[in-house]
């Protein structure tokens, strides 16, 4: 665990710096007549959870280079994000693989979390790759699968991670099927797709009464010719194919070049139907690197929808925000910190947009007008703002300053060694 007295000591250090260019923000957003405190409100409640399998290093399927100190186990990993939270306090919840990161005892495990101050978000499957002992396999597909027996063993699959989910508290499943064919022909196009909705009804069928289920698309890979769930559509069609409690999950790598993901995000939210995020960035596909790393406006427009939503208060809006990244050159730990930070400036950017201006310019057809107000909220130096809504709560003014200042990687390098983490396979 981390040293409170770190975080206190590494705020201190900052603090007067600090200090001058909060008020410099405040006087700045008063004069714009922006309502601070309502705003440092909401950023306060922002959430997102950390997923389990973000904690050790990635790679690519070229290689991996490992770092020192590396969870070896899903207790240890709980450890590192507990030591996110406690510096950025916005992640109280963490987002398990299974089999990846299934917990010989839950109960345990949830009292791990607990004594942590930890959650657990959705409850992730797996039915992309064969684990050992296995019966049969999904090289050709689960949901999808030409056999009824494997689609049987797939459903299997989920009733399981719902099991094991509900055990630890969660409340939702989020499905990413790799399923499809790499050839034209391989598979039947429309019948695919039938067998895969048949499957979802049966695992949204044993859904506990206040579980919500997501369906995650992607436009290739592994699949390479046609992905049966290849895009928000399919995904929306799924959603409502299956019942109210299903929703669509976007993750923001999983978008074919020059998408419009913020259009996605208020197709989705004017549906009914946005359940919720896996942030991450991407230059190429599904890169996952860290969230605003890249392409920081298109970040900010997607929580400009988020908020816009939440405060005409769309019914039925209440999206799960996740990350999903692999950190292959960075310390994961100072990568998650960095992503959150990233997240918490866009959104509260998004927070600063003066929406009334904007739709008076949208009403009048003024576009330099409206895209200025947008960009007015962008262009804002928000990071004070972000800061001092951490240290309210306890956490650091300078999250990576204070996890560096802490010594957390050196300490658990000479604590974890002896056994090493053990990646899953990569994607
Ligand atoms: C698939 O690329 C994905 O985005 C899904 O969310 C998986 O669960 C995750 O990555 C695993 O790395
Ligand atoms: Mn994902």
């Amino acid at each position: 665990m981390l040293n409170p007295e770190t975080i206190s000591a590494s705020n201190q250090a900052a603090g007067d710096g600090h200090l001058r260019d909060l008020d410099a923000l405040a006087a700045r957003l008063q004069r714009q007549g922006l309502d601070w405190e309502r705003s440092a409100a909401l950023l306060q409640a922002f959430e997102v959870a950390v997923p389990s399998w973000a904690l050790g290093t990635g790679g690519t399927r070229f290689g991996r280079f490992p770092g020192g100190g590396e969870p070896r186990d899903i207790y240890e990993k709980l450890d590192d994000i507990a030591v996110i939270h406690a510096l950025t306090r916005a992640t109280p919840r963490v987002s398990l693989h299974i089999p990846w990161d299934e917990p010989d005892d839950p109960g345990a495990l949830r009292a791990h979390a607990a004594g942590l101050d930890l959650g657990f978000d959705a409850v992730n499957s797996n039915t992309f790759q064969d684990q050992p002992g296995q019966a049969l396999s999904y090289k050709f597909g689960s949901f999808c699968h030409t056999d009824p027996a494997v689609r049987a063993q797939a459903v299997a699959h989920h009733l399981h991670v719902i099991d094991v989910g509900r055990s630890l508290g969660s409340e939702s499943i989020t499905v990413w099927l790799a399923d499809g064919s790499s050839y034209p022909g391989q598979l039947h196009l429309r019948h695919s797709f039938e067998r895969t909705l048949d499957c979802l009804r049966q695992v949204y069928a044993a859904l506990p009464p206040t579980w919500r289920l997501y369906t995650e698309h992607k436009p290739y890979e592994p699949a390479f010719y046609a992905t049966v769930v290849a895009d928000w559509g399919t995904s929306l069609l799924l959603a409502r194919g299956l019942g109210e409690r299903a929703a669509c999950l976007v993750d923001l790598g999983h978008h074919l070049p020059n998408t419009n993901i913020e259009l996605v995000v208020a197709r989705l939210i004017g549906a009914g139907r946005l359940g919720g995020f896996h942030f991450n960035d991407a230059r190429y596909g599904d890169d996952d690197l860290n969230a605003g790393s890249v392409k920081p406006y298109q970040l900010f427009l997607i929580m400009n929808e988020l908020v816009d939503a939440l405060l005409a208060g769309v019914p039925g809006f209440t999206p799960s925000y996740m990350i999903d990244q692999s950190h292959n050159l960075t310390d994961p730990i100072e990568a998650l910190l960095v992503t959150v930070d990233n997240l918490q400036c866009a959104y509260a950017k998004a927070l600063l947009v003066d929406r009334a201006a904007l739709a008076e310019h949208q009403q009048a057809n003024d576009v330099i007008m409206a895209e200025r107000t947008l960009r007015e909220a962008f262009d804002t130096d928000v990071r004070p703002l972000v800061a001092a809504v951490r240290a309210r709560q306890g956490g650091a003014l300078d999250p990576v300053a204070a996890f560096r200042r802490s010594g957390y990687r050196a300490a658990v390098t000479q604590a974890r060694a002896g056994r090493e983490y053990v990646p899953p396979q990569s994607l």
